[in-house]
């Protein structure tokens, strides 16, 4: 398993964050946290099942930015 940092914008409330979340782990062999005030993600994931960039797609997919780097 890998662990990845990823910098979410766009994350408004709480329930936000929970959207975010479930998205994430309803990916296969996905653990995610997401924290809204942070507005990071910590995900672990199997580089086997799930790209980092699938990662990226689950979050814009249900309207939420990704930040690359910082
Ligand atoms: Mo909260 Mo987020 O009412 O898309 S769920 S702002």
């Amino acid at each position: 398993m890998k662990h990845l940092e990823i910098g979410v914008e766009g994350m408004t409330c709480a329930s936000c964050s929970s959207r975010v979340e479930r998205a994430l782990n309803r990916l296969p062999r996905v653990q995610a946290t997401v924290n809204l005030s942070t507005e990071r993600a910590a995900v672990d994931f199997d580089p086997g099942q799930i790209s980092p960039k699938e990662l990226s797609a689950a979050i814009t997919d249900i309207g939420y930015q990704v930040v690359v780097a910082s």
